[in-house]
């Protein structure tokens, strides 16, 4: 393989373990509150420095699914993902922790 290629393909595998390794850090929280009619969730959380949260804080996320939040309920502890969607902190993964 030329030089090139064999830099291409590093490139391409450092990206690829950059990506999983984001997809498989799921931020710790706490449910405080469920509003299923308006589709959101209210969670106390630990720092998720991907979302530019250095420090815990409880904030209200809007549900990606509204049939996510037919799962959980005020006081579970969760770990849960999330991503910034039109400028709205939208929940898209929700786990119970255990
Ligand atoms: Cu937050």
């Amino acid at each position: 393989m030329r030089p090139i290629g064999t830099l291409i393909v590093a490139l391409a595998l450092s990206i690829a373990a950059q990506c999983a390794v984001a997809q498989s850090e799921l931020i710790d929280g706490q449910v405080m509150k469920v509003d299923q009619s308006a589709g959101k969730i209210t969670i106390k959380h630990g720092p998720a420095k991907r979302l530019g949260m250095e420090s815990g804080m409880t904030m209200v996320y809007k549900a990606q699914d509204p049939t996510m939040l037919k799962v959980v309920k005020a006081g579970n502890k969760i770990k849960f993902d999330a991503e910034q969607v039109n400028g709205q902190y939208t929940v898209t993964k929700i786990e119970m922790a255990r």
